[in-house]
């Protein structure tokens, strides 16, 4: 498969994901539902319709794809699992950027929810959000193995919950010296777990969310679960790069919400040079794990190279 055949099948794919959405997030209620207040509505839609990368649809779809899965394939909408965690995901941006959080105006080159809207809506917006991808999770149309189902919705509570990316935004935050004047400082250990929390249990989901619907062996999902963490790590490294270059820019002007706050990154504890360096061991760690699975492995050894390659 040439690079340009990968390109557009990982845009089919996001596409097709944003369909489902956009599907999910229509004005007509649902069974069980009363009505779909419509400026609810709207705010949910512009925290989830308008621009972003879908990078964790993609690795859903691609790793069920390793096992003969695909889209439209008869066997189960597997985009429904896409979406759902597309949903978590979204949720997380929208309160990310409320004032009490990161207190961001824009957002993948718009204004955030709560600057399009307000505040309340956008706590709502992402509170809807985050019970839909349940919701979606939950129907028969998506797995139809109820047993499976349920094992997908427990691994999705338990990536974006207490234990996982909302606890590694708690533990951020603390970092930041919100709760305790001053923060004690965070060794390398704390600051994996930290990150291993916040960004990569969702993207460690996809992979063992496209496993679970692949119905791949224990061994396969096991070490397609490495590549789910490589890829995290992948992730918040090129993120703290991205971020560091742009507190570089800005050296002596750190006057905003940031300033005198500690950073809880690999970069700040290890300098650039060398974290350049871990995030090319780790995209040549994670094209290892994949080798077995031979050119089936293309879109997904694509995905970790443009993980770590992205501009934004
Ligand atoms: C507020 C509950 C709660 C959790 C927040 C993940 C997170 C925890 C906050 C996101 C803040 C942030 C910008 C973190 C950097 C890493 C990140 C998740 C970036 C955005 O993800 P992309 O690049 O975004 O996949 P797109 O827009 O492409 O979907």
């Amino acid at each position: 498969m040439t690079e340009d055949e990968l390109g557009g099948r990982l845009a089919a794919t996001a596409e097709a994901a944003v369909q489902r959405l956009a599907a999910a997030l229509g004005a007509a209620p649902l069974a069980g539902e009363t009505a779909r207040p419509a400026r609810l509505l709207a705010a949910m839609r512009h925290g989830v319709l308008g621009g972003g990368k879908r990078l964790r649809p993609a690795l859903v779809v691609e790793t069920a794809r390793l096992f003969g899965r695909d889209i439209d394939d008869g066997h189960g909408d597997i985009l429904l699992a896409a979406a759902a965690l597309e949903c978590v995901h979204c949720y997380s941006l929208v309160h990310d950027d409320l004032p009490a959080m990161d207190d961001d105006d824009i957002r993948r080159g718009q204004p955030t929810v709560h600057r399009a809207f307000d505040e309340a809506t956008a706590i709502l917006a992402g509170d809807a959000l985050l019970t839909l991808a349940f919701d979606l999770l939950a129907d028969p149309a998506g797995e139809p193995d109820a047993a499976i189902r349920i094992r997908l919705v427990t691994r999705l509570a338990r990536a974006a919950g207490m234990g996982g990316m909302v606890g590694g935004q708690m533990l951020d935050l603390a970092a930041e010296g919100r709760f305790d004047a001053p923060a004690a400082p965070m060794g390398e250990a704390e600051v994996r777990s930290l990150q291993a929390m916040k960004t990569g249990a969702l993207l460690r989901f996809a992979v063992d969310a496209g496993a679970m619907l692949g119905r791949a062996s224990g061994a396969d999902a096991a070490w397609l679960a490495r590549y789910g963490d490589l890829v995290g790590l992948a992730f918040q490294l090129a993120d703290d790069l991205l971020d560091a270059t742009a507190d570089a820019a800005t050296v002596g002007k750190a006057t905003g919400k940031d300033a005198g706050r500690g950073k809880a990154t690999l970069v700040a504890l290890h300098g650039v040079e060398a974290a350049r360096r871990r995030l090319d061991d780790l995209v040549a760690e994670a094209e290892a794990v994949l080798q077995p699975f031979g050119e089936r492995a293309d879109a997904l050894v694509a995905i970790a190279r443009f993980i770590a390659a992205r501009p934004s």
